[in-house]
Protein backbone atom coordinates (compact mmCIF):
# COMPACT_ATOMS: atom_id res chain seq x y z
CA UNK A 1 0.00 0.00 0.00
CA UNK A 2 0.95 3.44 -0.59
CA UNK A 3 2.45 5.85 1.73
CA UNK A 4 -0.32 8.02 2.51
CA UNK A 5 1.68 10.30 4.40
CA UNK A 6 4.72 10.83 2.18
CA UNK A 7 2.43 11.41 -0.97
CA UNK A 8 0.60 14.20 1.22
CA UNK A 9 4.06 15.69 1.39
CA UNK A 10 4.88 15.11 -1.77
CA UNK A 11 2.18 17.02 -3.45
CA UNK A 12 2.00 19.68 -1.18
CA UNK A 13 5.91 20.87 -1.73
CA UNK A 14 5.14 20.68 -5.57
CA UNK A 15 2.07 22.56 -4.65
CA UNK A 16 4.01 24.86 -2.71
CA UNK A 17 6.85 25.07 -5.09
CA UNK A 18 4.63 26.04 -8.04
CA UNK A 19 5.21 29.02 -9.43
CA UNK A 20 2.44 30.02 -11.48
CA UNK A 21 -1.29 29.27 -12.30
CA UNK A 22 -0.29 26.66 -15.31
CA UNK A 23 2.20 24.99 -12.74
CA UNK A 24 -0.03 24.64 -10.36
CA UNK A 25 -2.67 22.86 -13.15
CA UNK A 26 -0.17 20.48 -14.01
CA UNK A 27 -0.02 19.34 -9.88
CA UNK A 28 -3.68 19.61 -9.75
CA UNK A 29 -4.20 17.26 -12.64
CA UNK A 30 -0.99 15.19 -11.78
CA UNK A 31 -2.85 14.69 -8.12
CA UNK A 32 -6.40 14.67 -8.45
CA UNK A 33 -7.40 14.62 -12.52
CA UNK A 34 -8.50 11.18 -13.77
CA UNK A 35 -5.25 9.77 -14.08
CA UNK A 36 -3.87 11.61 -11.25
CA UNK A 37 -2.28 9.89 -8.08
CA UNK A 38 -4.53 10.54 -5.20
CA UNK A 39 -7.59 9.40 -7.85
CA UNK A 40 -5.73 6.04 -8.65
CA UNK A 41 -5.70 5.56 -4.92
CA UNK A 42 -9.09 6.72 -4.50
CA UNK A 43 -9.81 3.83 -7.29
CA UNK A 44 -8.50 1.58 -5.58
CA UNK A 45 -11.31 1.20 -2.69
CA UNK A 46 -13.68 -0.69 -4.43
CA UNK A 47 -10.81 -3.43 -3.94
CA UNK A 48 -10.43 -3.48 -0.76
CA UNK A 49 -12.16 -5.62 1.61
CA UNK A 50 -14.84 -3.54 4.15
CA UNK A 51 -12.28 -3.73 7.38
CA UNK A 52 -9.56 -2.42 5.64
CA UNK A 53 -11.82 0.46 3.48
CA UNK A 54 -12.88 1.96 6.93
CA UNK A 55 -9.67 2.33 7.72
CA UNK A 56 -7.90 3.62 4.80
CA UNK A 57 -11.47 5.76 3.38
CA UNK A 58 -10.89 8.11 5.73
CA UNK A 59 -7.53 8.92 5.13
CA UNK A 60 -7.66 8.68 1.05
CA UNK A 61 -10.32 11.28 1.60
CA UNK A 62 -8.24 13.25 3.71
CA UNK A 63 -5.89 13.09 1.33
CA UNK A 64 -7.39 14.70 -1.19
CA UNK A 65 -9.26 17.18 0.78
CA UNK A 66 -5.78 18.42 2.49
CA UNK A 67 -4.32 18.59 -1.40
CA UNK A 68 -7.37 19.96 -2.55
CA UNK A 69 -7.44 22.92 0.09
CA UNK A 70 -3.43 23.48 -0.25
CA UNK A 71 -4.39 24.03 -4.07
CA UNK A 72 -7.35 26.77 -4.19
CA UNK A 73 -4.73 28.71 -1.63
CA UNK A 74 -1.95 28.47 -3.88
CA UNK A 75 -4.17 29.43 -6.51
CA UNK A 76 -5.46 32.63 -4.24
CA UNK A 77 -1.81 33.66 -3.41
CA UNK A 78 -0.65 33.73 -6.95
CA UNK A 79 -4.05 35.30 -8.31
CA UNK A 80 -3.32 38.02 -6.33
CA UNK A 81 0.57 38.31 -6.76
CA UNK A 82 -0.29 37.97 -10.58
CA UNK A 83 -2.48 41.14 -10.09
CA UNK A 84 0.22 42.88 -7.77
CA UNK A 85 2.38 42.87 -10.75
CA UNK A 86 -0.42 43.88 -13.07
CA UNK A 87 -1.13 47.00 -10.98
CA UNK A 88 3.16 47.64 -11.01
CA UNK A 89 3.93 47.04 -14.61
CA UNK A 90 0.41 49.15 -15.83
CA UNK A 91 0.79 52.29 -13.66
CA UNK A 92 -0.94 55.12 -15.41
CA UNK A 93 -0.19 58.35 -14.25
CA UNK A 94 -3.65 59.84 -14.80
CA UNK A 95 -2.35 63.88 -14.54
CA UNK A 96 -0.39 63.88 -17.59
CA UNK A 97 -2.36 65.79 -20.11
CA UNK A 98 -3.74 64.58 -23.13
CA UNK A 99 -2.10 63.82 -26.36
CA UNK A 100 -2.89 67.34 -28.10
CA UNK A 101 -3.76 65.14 -31.81
CA UNK A 102 -6.54 63.48 -29.93
CA UNK A 103 -8.20 65.71 -27.81
CA UNK A 104 -11.71 66.44 -27.78
CA UNK A 105 -12.87 69.34 -25.63
CA UNK A 106 -15.85 70.32 -23.40
CA UNK A 107 -18.68 72.17 -24.93
CA UNK A 108 -19.40 75.86 -23.57
CA UNK A 109 -22.82 74.37 -22.77
CA UNK A 110 -21.75 71.93 -20.72
CA UNK A 111 -18.75 74.07 -19.09
CA UNK A 112 -21.26 76.52 -18.48
CA UNK A 113 -23.69 73.80 -16.70
CA UNK A 114 -21.10 72.55 -14.74
CA UNK A 115 -20.13 76.07 -13.24
CA UNK A 116 -23.25 76.43 -12.31
CA UNK A 117 -24.10 73.40 -10.61
CA UNK A 118 -20.66 73.76 -8.93
CA UNK A 119 -22.12 77.54 -7.81
CA UNK A 120 -24.88 76.37 -6.36
CA UNK A 121 -23.85 73.22 -4.98
CA UNK A 122 -21.87 75.43 -2.63
CA UNK A 123 -25.26 77.53 -1.50
CA UNK A 124 -26.81 74.33 -0.39
CA UNK A 125 -29.05 73.99 -3.58
CA UNK A 126 -29.56 69.96 -4.95
CA UNK A 127 -29.96 69.18 -8.54
CA UNK A 128 -33.48 68.51 -9.74
CA UNK A 129 -34.59 66.80 -13.61
CA UNK A 130 -37.53 66.95 -15.74
CA UNK A 131 -37.92 65.32 -19.32
CA UNK A 132 -38.02 67.63 -22.41
CA UNK A 133 -41.43 66.04 -23.86
CA UNK A 134 -43.41 67.79 -20.89
CA UNK A 135 -47.00 67.58 -19.78
CA UNK A 136 -49.00 71.05 -20.81
CA UNK A 137 -50.16 70.91 -17.30
CA UNK A 138 -47.34 71.47 -15.57
CA UNK A 139 -45.34 73.58 -18.28
CA UNK A 140 -48.48 75.57 -18.18
CA UNK A 141 -51.67 75.38 -16.35
CA UNK A 142 -50.03 74.13 -12.80
CA UNK A 143 -47.78 77.50 -13.34
CA UNK A 144 -50.86 79.77 -13.47
CA UNK A 145 -51.53 79.66 -16.84
CA UNK A 146 -54.56 78.31 -17.79
CA UNK A 147 -55.15 77.24 -21.56
CA UNK A 148 -57.26 80.41 -22.57
CA UNK A 149 -54.18 82.47 -20.92
CA UNK A 150 -52.76 85.35 -23.38
CA UNK A 151 -49.59 84.37 -21.71
CA UNK A 152 -49.08 81.08 -23.32
CA UNK A 153 -48.60 83.44 -26.42
CA UNK A 154 -45.43 84.53 -25.11
CA UNK A 155 -43.59 81.14 -25.14
CA UNK A 156 -43.53 79.95 -29.06
CA UNK A 157 -44.76 76.36 -28.42
CA UNK A 158 -44.06 73.14 -30.17
CA UNK A 159 -46.72 70.98 -29.67
CA UNK A 160 -46.51 67.48 -29.48
CA UNK A 161 -49.31 64.65 -31.25
CA UNK A 162 -51.37 63.74 -28.39
CA UNK A 163 -50.10 60.64 -26.57
CA UNK A 164 -50.97 57.37 -25.91
CA UNK A 165 -52.05 58.64 -21.94
CA UNK A 166 -54.19 60.95 -22.96
CA UNK A 167 -51.97 63.62 -21.56
CA UNK A 168 -51.14 66.75 -23.82
CA UNK A 169 -47.84 67.17 -24.14
CA UNK A 170 -45.42 69.89 -25.60
CA UNK A 171 -41.72 70.71 -25.94
CA UNK A 172 -41.00 72.56 -22.23
CA UNK A 173 -40.73 75.83 -23.37
CA UNK A 174 -38.70 76.58 -19.77
CA UNK A 175 -37.48 74.82 -17.18
CA UNK A 176 -40.08 75.87 -14.55
CA UNK A 177 -42.49 72.80 -14.69
CA UNK A 178 -39.59 71.40 -13.08
CA UNK A 179 -40.82 73.32 -9.90
CA UNK A 180 -43.69 71.68 -9.82
CA UNK A 181 -42.39 68.69 -10.33
CA UNK A 182 -40.21 68.87 -7.19
CA UNK A 183 -43.13 70.75 -5.19
CA UNK A 184 -45.52 67.79 -6.01
CA UNK A 185 -43.27 65.57 -5.04
CA UNK A 186 -40.87 67.25 -1.83
CA UNK A 187 -42.03 69.28 0.93
CA UNK A 188 -40.34 72.47 1.95
CA UNK A 189 -37.94 73.67 2.41
CA UNK A 190 -36.72 73.01 -0.86
CA UNK A 191 -33.57 74.49 -2.27
CA UNK A 192 -33.42 73.10 -5.97
CA UNK A 193 -31.54 74.39 -9.35
CA UNK A 194 -32.99 72.78 -12.74
CA UNK A 195 -30.84 73.31 -16.12
CA UNK A 196 -31.49 72.06 -18.80
CA UNK A 197 -33.17 71.72 -22.53
CA UNK A 198 -35.89 74.44 -23.59
CA UNK A 199 -37.23 74.44 -26.84
CA UNK A 200 -39.45 77.84 -28.68
CA UNK A 201 -39.82 78.32 -32.21
CA UNK A 202 -37.77 81.34 -31.99
CA UNK A 203 -34.21 81.51 -34.22
CA UNK A 204 -32.25 84.53 -34.69
CA UNK A 205 -28.66 85.45 -33.49
CA UNK A 206 -29.72 85.69 -29.73
CA UNK A 207 -32.71 83.02 -30.37
CA UNK A 208 -32.78 79.60 -30.80
CA UNK A 209 -35.42 77.25 -31.15
CA UNK A 210 -33.30 74.58 -28.38
CA UNK A 211 -31.45 76.72 -25.59
CA UNK A 212 -30.69 75.88 -22.16
CA UNK A 213 -32.00 77.36 -18.70
CA UNK A 214 -31.12 77.13 -15.32
CA UNK A 215 -34.04 76.94 -13.08
CA UNK A 216 -33.84 77.56 -9.73
CA UNK A 217 -36.91 77.22 -6.48
CA UNK A 218 -36.34 78.08 -3.10
CA UNK A 219 -39.51 77.48 -0.78
CA UNK A 220 -39.63 77.63 2.86
CA UNK A 221 -41.18 80.14 6.05
CA UNK A 222 -39.97 83.02 5.94
CA UNK A 223 -38.59 83.73 2.29
CA UNK A 224 -38.82 87.12 0.55
CA UNK A 225 -37.37 89.45 -1.88
CA UNK A 226 -34.29 90.16 -0.12
CA UNK A 227 -33.63 86.09 -0.13
CA UNK A 228 -33.85 86.07 -3.87
CA UNK A 229 -31.64 89.50 -4.17
CA UNK A 230 -28.68 87.87 -2.53
CA UNK A 231 -28.91 84.70 -3.89
CA UNK A 232 -29.22 86.12 -7.87
CA UNK A 233 -26.04 88.40 -6.53
CA UNK A 234 -24.27 85.42 -5.15
CA UNK A 235 -24.70 83.65 -8.20
CA UNK A 236 -23.35 86.17 -10.57
CA UNK A 237 -20.76 87.18 -8.71
CA UNK A 238 -19.54 83.70 -8.73
CA UNK A 239 -20.06 82.85 -12.13
CA UNK A 240 -18.85 86.21 -13.79
CA UNK A 241 -15.57 85.86 -11.47
CA UNK A 242 -15.86 89.30 -10.20
CA UNK A 243 -16.09 91.29 -6.49
CA UNK A 244 -17.89 94.15 -7.70
CA UNK A 245 -21.13 93.72 -9.13
CA UNK A 246 -24.42 95.93 -9.25
CA UNK A 247 -27.75 94.46 -10.52
CA UNK A 248 -30.94 96.13 -10.92
CA UNK A 249 -34.74 94.53 -10.87
CA UNK A 250 -37.32 96.04 -13.15
CA UNK A 251 -40.81 94.91 -12.63
CA UNK A 252 -41.92 92.41 -14.92
CA UNK A 253 -44.53 89.62 -15.23
CA UNK A 254 -45.10 86.16 -15.20
CA UNK A 255 -47.69 84.36 -14.33
CA UNK A 256 -46.62 82.08 -11.82
CA UNK A 257 -45.09 84.67 -9.82
CA UNK A 258 -46.15 87.81 -7.85
CA UNK A 259 -44.26 90.10 -7.96
CA UNK A 260 -42.40 89.36 -10.95
CA UNK A 261 -38.88 91.06 -11.60
CA UNK A 262 -36.60 91.28 -14.31
CA UNK A 263 -32.35 91.03 -13.04
CA UNK A 264 -30.19 93.58 -15.51
CA UNK A 265 -26.30 93.63 -14.06
CA UNK A 266 -24.10 96.95 -14.59
CA UNK A 267 -21.92 96.32 -17.55
CA UNK A 268 -19.51 98.47 -20.13
CA UNK A 269 -19.62 97.79 -23.96
CA UNK A 270 -18.17 100.87 -25.04
CA UNK A 271 -15.36 99.18 -26.74
CA UNK A 272 -16.53 97.51 -29.31
CA UNK A 273 -16.48 93.81 -29.23
CA UNK A 274 -15.75 94.08 -25.48
CA UNK A 275 -17.93 93.43 -22.61
CA UNK A 276 -17.04 94.31 -18.79
CA UNK A 277 -19.15 93.78 -15.92
CA UNK A 278 -19.46 95.77 -12.79
CA UNK A 279 -18.56 99.26 -13.93
CA UNK A 280 -19.98 100.89 -17.22
CA UNK A 281 -23.35 102.53 -18.11
CA UNK A 282 -24.50 100.05 -19.44
CA UNK A 283 -27.15 96.78 -18.63
CA UNK A 284 -27.14 93.26 -19.34
CA UNK A 285 -30.50 91.06 -19.41
CA UNK A 286 -29.65 88.27 -17.02
CA UNK A 287 -33.64 86.22 -17.23
CA UNK A 288 -36.85 86.58 -15.07
CA UNK A 289 -37.68 85.40 -11.49
CA UNK A 290 -40.42 86.69 -8.53
CA UNK A 291 -42.03 85.36 -5.59
CA UNK A 292 -43.86 81.74 -6.02
CA UNK A 293 -47.21 82.79 -6.83
CA UNK A 294 -49.74 81.32 -4.50
CA UNK A 295 -52.04 79.78 -6.90
CA UNK A 296 -48.70 77.96 -8.11
CA UNK A 297 -47.95 76.46 -4.19
CA UNK A 298 -51.33 75.88 -4.09
CA UNK A 299 -51.60 74.08 -6.97
CA UNK A 300 -48.62 71.91 -6.01
CA UNK A 301 -49.82 71.50 -2.68
CA UNK A 302 -48.07 73.53 -0.37
CA UNK A 303 -49.63 75.93 1.90
CA UNK A 304 -49.56 79.29 0.58
CA UNK A 305 -50.10 80.76 4.56
CA UNK A 306 -47.25 79.28 5.72
CA UNK A 307 -44.44 78.81 2.93
CA UNK A 308 -43.62 81.31 0.85
CA UNK A 309 -40.43 80.99 -2.37
CA UNK A 310 -38.74 82.47 -4.63
CA UNK A 311 -37.86 81.14 -8.25
CA UNK A 312 -35.50 82.70 -11.00
CA UNK A 313 -34.91 81.07 -14.23
CA UNK A 314 -31.75 82.49 -16.59
CA UNK A 315 -30.98 81.47 -20.51
CA UNK A 316 -27.54 79.33 -19.92
CA UNK A 317 -26.71 80.02 -23.30
CA UNK A 318 -26.44 83.52 -23.19
CA UNK A 319 -24.52 83.14 -20.06
CA UNK A 320 -22.01 81.70 -21.80
CA UNK A 321 -22.44 83.89 -24.87
CA UNK A 322 -21.75 86.89 -22.01
CA UNK A 323 -19.21 85.27 -20.24
CA UNK A 324 -16.73 83.67 -23.09
CA UNK A 325 -17.73 86.46 -25.95
CA UNK A 326 -19.51 84.70 -28.58
CA UNK A 327 -21.85 86.52 -30.53
CA UNK A 328 -24.39 84.32 -32.34
CA UNK A 329 -25.95 81.46 -30.65
CA UNK A 330 -26.38 79.18 -33.61
CA UNK A 331 -22.96 78.34 -33.92
CA UNK A 332 -23.59 76.57 -30.58
CA UNK A 333 -25.23 73.79 -32.54
CA UNK A 334 -23.52 73.44 -35.95
CA UNK A 335 -20.94 71.19 -34.56
CA UNK A 336 -17.93 73.32 -36.48
CA UNK A 337 -15.30 71.14 -35.11
CA UNK A 338 -12.72 74.37 -35.61
CA UNK A 339 -15.21 76.57 -33.61
CA UNK A 340 -14.91 73.68 -30.83
CA UNK A 341 -11.20 73.49 -30.70
CA UNK A 342 -11.71 77.17 -30.52
CA UNK A 343 -13.89 78.46 -27.52
CA UNK A 344 -14.14 74.27 -25.94
CA UNK A 345 -13.16 73.53 -22.61
CA UNK A 346 -10.44 71.23 -21.37
CA UNK A 347 -12.13 67.29 -20.47
CA UNK A 348 -10.14 67.51 -17.20
CA UNK A 349 -10.34 70.78 -15.79
CA UNK A 350 -13.72 70.22 -13.80
CA UNK A 351 -15.14 73.33 -12.77
CA UNK A 352 -14.99 73.93 -8.63
CA UNK A 353 -15.41 76.68 -6.63
CA UNK A 354 -11.83 76.75 -4.57
CA UNK A 355 -9.89 74.88 -7.89
CA UNK A 356 -11.54 77.71 -10.32
CA UNK A 357 -14.67 77.85 -12.63
CA UNK A 358 -12.64 78.89 -15.93
CA UNK A 359 -9.08 78.06 -16.30
C1 LIG B 1 -38.95 82.22 -18.53
O1 LIG B 1 -38.79 81.29 -19.32
C2 LIG B 1 -39.38 81.99 -17.12
N1 LIG B 1 -39.73 80.62 -16.93
C3 LIG B 1 -38.27 82.45 -16.16
C4 LIG B 1 -38.72 82.51 -14.74
C5 LIG B 1 -38.47 81.43 -13.91
C6 LIG B 1 -39.39 83.60 -14.26
C7 LIG B 1 -38.87 81.46 -12.58
C8 LIG B 1 -39.82 83.64 -12.95
C9 LIG B 1 -39.55 82.59 -12.11
P1 LIG B 1 -38.18 84.04 -20.24
O2 LIG B 1 -39.16 83.69 -21.28
O3 LIG B 1 -37.85 85.45 -20.06
O4 LIG B 1 -38.65 83.51 -18.79
O5 LIG B 1 -36.82 83.22 -20.51
C10 LIG B 1 -35.75 83.25 -19.59
C11 LIG B 1 -34.42 83.38 -20.31
O6 LIG B 1 -34.30 82.36 -21.29
C12 LIG B 1 -34.27 84.68 -21.10
O7 LIG B 1 -33.81 85.72 -20.28
C13 LIG B 1 -33.23 84.30 -22.13
O8 LIG B 1 -31.93 84.40 -21.59
C14 LIG B 1 -33.50 82.84 -22.38
N2 LIG B 1 -34.22 82.61 -23.63
C15 LIG B 1 -35.55 82.74 -23.89
N3 LIG B 1 -35.84 82.41 -25.16
C16 LIG B 1 -34.68 82.04 -25.73
C17 LIG B 1 -34.30 81.56 -27.04
N4 LIG B 1 -35.17 81.33 -28.00
N5 LIG B 1 -32.98 81.29 -27.26
C18 LIG B 1 -32.07 81.46 -26.27
N6 LIG B 1 -32.36 81.88 -25.03
C19 LIG B 1 -33.64 82.17 -24.76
Amino acid sequence: MTDITALQSDILAQVAAASDEAALEAVRVGALGKKGSVSALLATMGKLDPEERKVQGPKLNGLKDAVAEAIAQRKGQLADAALDARLVSETLDVTLPTRSENAGSIHPISQVLDEVVAIFADLGFGVAEGPDVEFDDYNFTKLNIPPDHPARQMQDTFYVAPQADGMSHVLRTHTSPVQVRTMLNAKPPIRMISPGRTYRVDSDATHSPMFHQVEALVVDEGIHLGHLKWTVEQFCKAFFEIDQIELRARPSFFPFTEPSLEWDMRCDRSVPGKITFGTGNDWLELGGSGMVHRKVLENCGIDPNRYQGFAFGFGLDRMAMLKYGMPDIRSFFESDLRWLKHYGFQPLDIPTLDGGLSR
